[in-house]
Order: structure tokens, then sequence, then C-alpha cells
């Protein structure tokens, strides 16, 4: 009887059974995170057969480059075929929370770019309700207290500013912890409009189309 799989071994099956989603002669967008490290180190090994990446950090721009895979300007592509990226849960319509890596805003943006979102992550990511945890949203430094309070007036979840934490884009990070998230898509719309917020880290209308979820008895495609 075998050892049950490590989760770093998960992240290491998904991240190469991502490949299999990669677009012959396309550019990937890619997200960020342990399991996208995986995706990014898989992906060298086909380096030759892709057109190059469009990446949602500079973490993973910096690992993208050492391999030696070009890295575009967001601002050069109109579309691509496939977004390549972790979460930090995903629900069973693949919404999702993402952020816990800081990255939610580029994350977000790569996303748009995209007509599929392929997510990767390893079991203990699927949940049935968003919410355990904590929810990342990146805001400008000057409105971090008054969107705290939003949170706790409009859904009694209680925000703290992520310690030591400033993002590609030199803003802040709000935990909130203690939500129940049973429809993301409106909690999603409507903390996005609050002055400050630049990016809440609900993935509804932007969810994954498909989830690689490694598990113990293999990859499991959810669509
Ligand atoms: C990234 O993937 C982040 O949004 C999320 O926090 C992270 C999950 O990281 P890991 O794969 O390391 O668990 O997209």
């Amino acid at each position: 009887m075998s050892a049950p799989l490590t989760q770093d071994q998960l992240k290491a099956l998904v991240g190469r059974a991502a490949l299999d989603h990669v677009v012959p002669g396309s550019i990937v967008g890619v997200g960020t995170g342990s399991t996208v490290n995986c995706f990014i180190d898989a992906l060298a090994e086909i380096k030759d057969r892709i057109a190059g990446a469009v990446s949602s950090s500079v973490a993973s721009t910096q690992r993208l480059q050492a391999h030696g895979i070009p890295v575009l300007d967001s601002n050069t592509v109109e579309r691509i075929p496939v977004y390549i990226d972790g979460a930090d849960e995903i629900d069973g319509r693949g919404c999702m929370i993402k952020g816990g890596g800081a990255a939610l805003t580029r994350e977000k943006i790569v996303a748009d770019l995209a007509e599929r979102f392929i997510c990767i992550a390893d079991e203990s990511k699927r949940v049935a309700v968003l919410g355990r945890f904590p929810l990342p949203v990146e805001v400008l430094p000057m409105a971090a207290a008054q969107v705290a309070r939003r949170f706790q007036a409009a859904y009694g979840g209680e925000a703290t500013v992520r310690a030591g934490c400033t993002t590609d884009n030199g803003n802040l990070i709000l935990d909130v912890r203690g939500l129940q998230i049973t429809d993301p898509f409106a909690m999603e719309a409507e903390a996005t409009l609050w002055p400050g917020v630049v990016t809440v880290g609900i993935f509804a209308r932007h969810r994954a189309r498909v989830c690689l979820l490694g598990t113990a008895s293999g990859v499991q495609t959810l669509t």
C-alpha cells in the first residue's frame, strides 16, 4: 500500500495535468502561487510549443523568465485561449476565493483576457460554501479602514490589514474573516463598487470553467 500523496505532490500532479489544456502555438495566461509554480516548471518542457505567457505577478514573471519563457505585456494581447491559476477555495460552480498570494488584481486582469479559466488545485481547496478562507480584498491605503467598516456593516465580516504586505500595485490587502459567501456573485458585485476597493478576491464573474483537482485517487476534472 503506497503512502498517500502529500499536498505538494498533488500540486505537482495538477500542475502537470494543466499542460493538456495549453493550446499549441498560443499565448498562455499564467497565475500565481505554489501550484502555479508547478505548472510553470512543467510548461518549461514545452516552451518551444507556445508563443509566450502573460503573467499575473512579479513572482510568476521571474519564474517564467528563469525558464526562458517570453513574458508579454498584457496590453499587447487582446485575447488568450486559457488562463491557468490556483485558488484558495473553489466551490461547486467554479467560483473561487483568490488572493492569498496578494496577486488577485493582476490575476483578475489576466483572467479577463482569457476565453477559459482552468483552475488547478489540491483537494483541500474544494469547499461547499466559500468563506472559511479569509477573503482577500486589495484596497487603496487611504480606504482601508472605511472598507473594513463596510464589510462589518454589510456582511458581519472582520477585516484586518495583512501585516507586512504591499501588492505589486503598491496597495494593501484586507483579509476578511467570518464570512459565509452563499452568493459570491452578489458580494463580488457589491463590494467591488465601494470607493477604494481595487479588487475583491471573489472570482465569480471570472469563475473557473474547468477545475483540475488533485486528489488521492488522481486528478479529477470538474466542469
Ligand atoms: C493564487 O493561487 C492566489 O490567488 C491564491 O492565493 C493562490 C493559491 O496558492 P497556492 O497554489 O500556493 O495554494 O492564484
